[in-house]
């Protein structure tokens, strides 16, 4: 099941992923299995196929699709109820940089935990990101970034927002990241999968 999960989504066949989800979901497999034997295997098989260009954009594209609604079919079991959201955290991944699957999964797992979150995509400006900080009262900013052409902007983000004499705390993550590049830059943390990052604004907010 998981493995047609994975064949599924690396066709891009998004309707037939949410029905295998669903399917998997019924049969009693555990959601986290889902996420990470068929929903992430899948596509981290076909990020190394794109990484020799045996699939192009428009191949990844359609998968990503089918990723983001397989997500959506987890994500009521990612989440449990919560009535007064422990903290609030807004997200989103850096200016020029187009992935949000990982960002959009890290979102999720953070409302699962607790957190109310004010979500502004992908490709967001750092003046983007100060006036969300502002209007919400937000307690952590979590920034993704997926290309180490985009990770740089990371820090005009942490720069910007210090500008503006804000101190929420920032958290970064990201395939390209480092706990090192996470401490040059000046980030509060750094997170290399979505449960860490819930683990680190747990422990942010704790303090
Ligand atoms: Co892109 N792409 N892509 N791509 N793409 C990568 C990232 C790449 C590694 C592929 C490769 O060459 N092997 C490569 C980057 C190379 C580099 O910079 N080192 C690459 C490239 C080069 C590009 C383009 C430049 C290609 C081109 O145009 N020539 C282009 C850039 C566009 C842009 O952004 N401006 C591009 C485009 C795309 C698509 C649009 C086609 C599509 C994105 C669709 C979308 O997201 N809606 C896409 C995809 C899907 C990928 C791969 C295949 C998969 C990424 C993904 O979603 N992984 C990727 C190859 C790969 O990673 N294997 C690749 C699954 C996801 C669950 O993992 O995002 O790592 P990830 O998130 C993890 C952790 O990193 C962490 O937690 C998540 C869950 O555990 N995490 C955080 C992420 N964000 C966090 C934030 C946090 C904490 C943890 O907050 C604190």
């Amino acid at each position: 099941m998981l493995e047609k999960i994975q064949e599924a989504l690396m066709a891009g066949r998004k309707a037939e992923v949410e029905t295998l989800v669903d399917q998997a979901l019924a049969s009693g497999i555990p959601t986290r299995r889902i996420l990470n034997e068929g929903l992430i295997a899948g596509m981290e098989k076909l990020g190394v196929l794109f990484k020799n260009n045996e699939v192009f954009i428009p191949e990844v594209l359609v998968a990503a699709r089918a990723m983001n609604a397989g997500l959506t079919k987890l994500e009521p079991n990612l989440i449990k109820e919560k009535i007064e959201p422990k903290g609030l955290v807004v997200i989103g991944t850096v200016k020029g940089d187009l992935h949000d699957i990982g960002k959009n999964l890290v979102a999720m797992m953070l409302k699962g935990a607790g957190y109310k979150i004010v979500d502004l995509g992908a490709d967001v400006s750092s003046e983007k990101f100060v006036d969300a900080l502002r209007a919400n009262k937000a307690d952590i900013l979590a920034l993704s970034a997926l290309l180490t052409t985009t990770m740089v902007q990371m820090k005009t983000v942490i720069l910007a927002v210090q500008g503006a004499g804000l101190g929420v705390p920032i958290i970064v993550g990201g395939a390209p990241l480092t706990q090192d590049f996470a401490d040059q830059i000046g980030a509060r943390g750094y997170a290399s999968d979505a449960a860490s990052a819930v683990d680190i604004v747990h422990r942010l907010l704790a303090r």
